[in-house]
This record gives structure tokens, C-alpha cells and sequence, in this order.
């Protein structure tokens, strides 16, 4: 099943983008007057949209317009038209809140079904949901769109390894949605107690909410012997089901364009970028009723590529993310992404999949030591002399590389945390 909107001819596409992004934000000036306001201060907004590269004229709105909205100051239906709350799942302060009208629901639940079509989901296959229930949008998102889809779903949330591990060995799902480290997390609960994660017989992962890389995919699907491909989304544009990966080309994620449309601009000066240069990925919603967003910055670092894909979708690719704004560290004056440090880890068959980055300071300088766990009967010195090695031959600068005991690094159960700064901010 290819949705029409992702095989149509882009020109199209364009026009039905076009009529929707204007009567977003005729919606916008109807039910949000002070966003409204915003756009007129900035000279916008009077005429309706004659083309979308107009759009970058627009002022952006940030998680710091959320905040300052909440609970539901950016709410742009009635209160009895709110039919469920999600949140972001940030750790600081207060949560971010958006709300979904019934309309909302039923095209998130549309986005992620065809998410799911894209990652090798059939009507009828069975999906172990391991992504947690409740504020966050990862496990309520991923199992309506499966149920949309004709899924079979267990609701398992996150948590819990072992019995996560009988539930799959006694279901048998066909599929597997978590985070990517929680999924390898589950893997080595699994090995640890004699099991074969192959056996399980899974046949794709659905993985995101986290940054991750090509080694971890090569690792998870050598793990389990299914495809993995990766899904992104957002609570502030609808939560996970904006973009996912086919498995036939494994060659950047589909953005659902009929219903977010998709700018990368340069995050220093907002300028748009072409398709290939890395910078903030900025989504506009075009269909959401209750918490629509024009223009947001996600503070998530992709690049886009408009040439149609092998699986024969002409609907626009975003890169994996490689990190976000405020993830990058600068060491010695070069600008590091966690992600990048990944791949260098995760690239070395001594070391287990597992890692953590500590930022310290010294003399004023900022130092990182990368914290690494050896795989059993492997020499983990001389793997962590070599990885010490290939950080600076990749980096320019030195990183400390520090082996732990096995099975001592803190696994994930959801959104892995892979830097701690203990830089004394003042
Ligand atoms: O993480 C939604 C989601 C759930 C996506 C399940 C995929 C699967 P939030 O909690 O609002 O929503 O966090 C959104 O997570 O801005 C990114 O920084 C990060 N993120 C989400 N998906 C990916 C991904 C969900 N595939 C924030 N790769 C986003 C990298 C991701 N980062």
C-alpha cells in the first residue's frame, strides 16, 4: 500500500500544499490571534501564500513559544474540541503540552500506519510496541497507526527487559518498535540468558526518538536478523510518523509532505539551505487543528534530498539526524555531535554497543572521556588505545578513553542519554 501523496508528481504535491498551508493559517488567524499578530509584525500574512518559497520570509516560532504557552496557550480549537493531551518528553522544567482534535488523531494514526507500510509492515502482522505509553508520543503514536494499518498490537510500553523478552519469545511478533539502544538493550538481555535474539524471528524494527547511526543499524540488524529502519518525529509537529526510511532503500526518511512541509535552514542565520547541506530542520504543519506550527525549529540537525528514491516514492528525504543544536560540544575549538563518536565506538567489534560521553573541565579547558565497555574475552586496553586512536585521527583532538566493567554502562530503556556535563557552567 503507497499512499497517493507519496508517489504524486511534485508539482502537484506543491499545489495541494499550497491550499493547505493557506488555510492553515487562516485557521491560525482565527483561533490565535497573538501568533497571528507575529505574522504581521513581520510584514506577512495579509495575502494569502502565492508560493511556498514565500514562506521563508515568515518568522519561526521555537520550544521557548511552547513553553511560554503552557499549558494550552497555543491551543487553536475550543477546549471541547480537544480530544487527547501528548507532551514532549524533555526532562527540564515543565513539559511542553500539544493537543489533537479527533481530525489530529486520525491523521496521525494515518502518517504512522504509513510508516510502518514503509519500514515492510503488512496488514495482519503482529507489532511488539516497546515504546513507553503515556505523555510521550512514542508507544500511544505507534499503536494507532498500527491498528490503522490492520496490526496486531501489544501494548508492552518500555521497561521491564525479561518480561519484555517472554512476551516476544512467546508472541512471536513480525515487527519491533522501540528506541534503536533500546532495542539493542533487549538483544543483549537476551544473549545474557541463552536466547538467540534471531530466533524471535522478527522480520523489521521500527526505530527512533534518538539519534543513531549506521553501525547501530548494522548492529541491531545483525542482532536479530531483521531489517531496522528509522522513524522521526516530534510531539510540537505531531509526534513520531513525520518521516520514516523504506526498507528497500535505506536511503534517508519519506517527510510526509501532504501534511508537513519540511525547510532546513542554516541555525546561525536562518538562511534556507539546498538539498545535501546539513542544518535545523523547520516544519510547518499543514493539517493539524488543535497545535499547529508554522515554522518550527526543531533544533535537529538533517539535510534533505528531493530525488525520488529506489522504492519509486518522489516524496522529499531527510537525512538521519545527526544530532541536535544543543547536543554539539565544541572540544578544542571542533564542533562534535555524540553520533559521530558513535560510529567510531560502534565500528570496533572489541567493544560492546554501549557508550557514554563525560565533559569535563581543566584549566579552563574542556576535556571528554569516552567511557566504553570491552566484549567478553576481548583485550578491552588495546581496544580502547585503538579507539583513542581513530578519535583523533577523525577529530584532530585527544579524547580520553576510559574501559569499563561489563555490563557497567547504564542501558536504556527509552531515549538513551549519551553525554554528561560536568563542566562547571559558570
Ligand atoms: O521522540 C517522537 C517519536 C517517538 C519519534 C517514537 C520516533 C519514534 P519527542 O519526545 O517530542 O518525540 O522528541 C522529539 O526526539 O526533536 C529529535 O531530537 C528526537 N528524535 C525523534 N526521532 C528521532 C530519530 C518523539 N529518528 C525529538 N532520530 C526530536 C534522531 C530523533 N532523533
Amino acid at each position: 500500500m503507497v499512499f497517493w501523496a507519496e508517489t504524486v508528481d511534485r508539482h502537484e504535491l506543491a499545489a495541494v500544499q499550497l491550499t493547505r498551508l493557506n488555510s492553515q493559517i487562516e485557521r491560525v488567524k482565527r483561533n490565535l490571534p497573538a501568533l497571528a499578530h507575529r505574522f504581521l509584525e513581520h510584514g506577512v500574512g495579509q495575502k494569502p501564500v502565492a508560493d511556498l518559497e514565500e514562506l521563508s520570509a515568515w518568522p519561526m516560532m521555537t520550544k521557548a513559544d511552547l513553553r511560554a504557552a503552557y499549558p494550552m496557550g497555543l491551543f487553536g480549537a475550543a477546549r471541547h474540541e480537544v480530544a487527547r493531551l501528548q507532551g514532549s518528553s524533555g526532562t527540564r522544567g515543565k513539559p511542553t503540552l500539544v493537543g489533537y482534535s479527533q481530525d489530529d488523531l486520525a491523521m496521525w494514526a494515518e502518517v504512522v500506519a504509513r510508516c510502518l507500510t514503509l519500514v515492510g509492515a503488512e496488514r495482519g502482522q503482529m507489532l511488539h510496541n516497546a515504546y513507553g505509553y503515556g505523555l510521550f508520543t512514542g508507544g500511544l503514536g505507534l499503536h494507532a497507526g498500527a491498528e490503522h494499518l490492520g496490526l496486531t498490537v501489544m501494548p508492552a510500553s518500555g521497561g521491564v527487559t525479561s518480561r519484555q523478552c517472554l512476551l516476544l519469545e512467546d508472541l512471536r511478533p513480525d515487527g519491533l518498535a522501540c528506541t534503536p539502544s533500546y532495542a539493542l538493550n533487549i538483544a543483549e538481555h537476551l544473549v545474557e540468558t541463552g536466547k538467540d535474539p534471531r530466533h524471535l524471528g522478527l522480520k523489521w524494527a521500527i526505530l527512533g526518538a534518538e539519534p543513531w547511526t549506521e553501525e547501530m543499524r548494522r548492529e541491531v540488524e545483525r542482532a536479530f536478523g531483521c531489517d531496522a529502519c528509522d522513524i522521526y518525529g516530534l510531539s510540537e509537529v505531531i509526534g513520531p510518523g513525520v518521516a520514516a526510511e523504506c526498507h528497500e532503500a535505506k536511503d534517508g526518511l519519506h517527510v510526509h509532505e501532504d501534511h508537513f512541509l519540511v525547510e532546513v535552514i542554516d541555525p546561525a542565520t536562518g538562511q534556507v539551505l539546498e538539498d545535501g547541506e546539513d542544518g535545523e530542520l523547520i516544519f510547518t504543519t499543514l493539517t493539524r487543528q488543535v497545535s499547529p506550527v508554522i515554522r518550527y525549529r526543531t533544533g535537529d540537525i538533517a539535510s534533505l534530498n528531493h530525488e525520488p528514491c529506489r522504492c519509486g516514492r518522489t516524496t522529499v528525504r531527510m537525512s538521519r539526524i545527526k544530532g541536535r543544536v544543543d547536543d554539539m560540544f565544541v572540544l578544542r575549538g571542533v564542533n562534535i555531535f555524540p553520533s559521530e563518536i558513535e560510529r567510531l565506538v560502534l565500528a570496533q567489534g572489541q567493544l560492546a554497543p554501549v557508550y557514554l560521553l563525560r565533559l569535563t573541565k581543566r584549566a579552563a579547558m574542556s576535556e571528554l572521556t569516552v567511557e566504553v565497555e570491552a566484549l567478553a574475552g576481548q583485550d578491552g586496553e588495546a581496544a580502547a588505545r585503538e579507539l583513542g586512536r581513530r578519535l583523533h585521527d577523525t577529530f584532530g583532538v585527544r579524547m580520553a578513553v576510559s574501559v569499563k566493567d561489563p555490563g557497567s554502562l547504564p542501558r536504556s530503556e527509552g531515549k538513551a542519554k549519551r553525554l554528561i556535563d560536568e563542566r562547571d557552567p559558570s
